[in-house]
């Protein structure tokens, strides 16, 4: 079974401390809501990840207001890994609870560049 790698309390978690600044982060993005970051693991170049600033585990958790700003915020990010990268292929990936494959219990939203032969599988359903 899938585990949570953080479920630290509300204010104490990765995401909560990298928005807080208490940890570093490649920061490219940031508004009211929302904050967006590489991904410390880099599935492929340009991979970045999108989170709320108030913490909220998953996409269940948060309010309308936040859902929609991480959306607007992913268009804003696939733009600027479009003109950086120039990616023929973008797939988004929101994963939430352990067994939906999160591992990380703040909510975020991966935004990854494909490439032609990058290696990536994303299997669905899951196997
Ligand atoms: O994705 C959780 C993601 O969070 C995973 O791709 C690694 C990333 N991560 C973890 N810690 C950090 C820091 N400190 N900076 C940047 N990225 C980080 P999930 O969908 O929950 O499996």
């Amino acid at each position: 079974m899938p585990m949570f790698v953080d479920t630290s309390p509300p204010g104490q978690c990765i995401f909560c401390r990298l928005v807080a600044g208490e940890i570093p982060s490649a920061k490219v993005y940031e508004d009211a809501l929302t904050i967006a970051f590489m991904d410390i693991g880099q599935v492929t170049p340009g991979h970045v990840l999108v989170a709320t600033k108030r913490h909220a585990a998953t996409l269940l958790d948060t309010t309308p207001e936040e859902a929609a700003t991480l959306m607007q915020t992913a268009r804003r990010v696939a733009l600027a890994v479009r003109t950086a990268f120039d990616p023929p292929g973008l797939t988004l990936l929101q994963a939430n609870g352990a067994l939906g494959g999160q591992t990380v219990a703040h909510v975020h939203l991966h935004v990854v560049p494909r490439h032609e032969d990058d290696g990536i599988t994303f299997t669905w359903p899951r196997q």
